[in-house]
């Protein structure tokens, strides 16, 4: 009883351990390059920290946001995303839900419910990954994005200004 036990919890881990080091680069990313106004490269690290917490576009240009994860600790002890709120939303409102509605490592931490809040979000990165997001700059107007790992959203959060 206890060696299957152990074996099931082994079977846990090394399940854990594959989806980590799931690669997370968009497929179609690069066929979007030509059409982009805009590109924003953001890093993210073991410190919990954007490297860019601000950044403006201008309104209805096409903006493209490269999320890059430059830390060492495993993706699930401290995975990056990058997840744009619409207009009126806040990080501090939306990053506490993030769990109680249902995000998981299996969903990236983007839940169902409460999508409807977010323009855009990049896939949940472990270290040396990255992932690009293309959207249309909406209405002048300020718009939060955090990092929806649990926690995370204390410290990586930004602000986008559209003019
Ligand atoms: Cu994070």
């Amino acid at each position: 009883m206890k060696q299957t036990l152990a074996g099931f919890l082994v079977l846990i881990f090394l399940n854990v351990f594959a989806f980590a080091k799931d690669p997370s680069v968009s497929k179609n990313a690069e066929s979007k390059d030509d059409k982009v106004d805009q590109t924003v490269t953001i890093s993210s690290d073991d410190k919990m920290m954007y490297g860019t917490t601000a950044f403006e576009v201008k309104a209805g240009t096409k903006v493209k946001v490269i999320l890059k994860n430059i830390g060492m600790i495993p993706k699930i002890a401290m995975g990056h995303n990058f997840v744009l709120l619409k207009k009126g939303e806040t990080a501090f409102g939306f990053g506490p839900q993030v769990v109680a509605n249902g995000g998981t490592h299996e969903n990236g931490f983007i839940p169902s419910k409460g999508k409807e809040k977010i323009i855009v979000s990049s896939k949940m990165l472990g270290p040396g990954e990255q992932d690009t997001v293309v959207f249309t700059a909406p209405e002048p107007g300020e718009y939060e994005y955090l990092c929806t790992f649990p926690g995370h959203f204390a410290l990586m959060r930004g602000k986008m200004t559209v003019k």
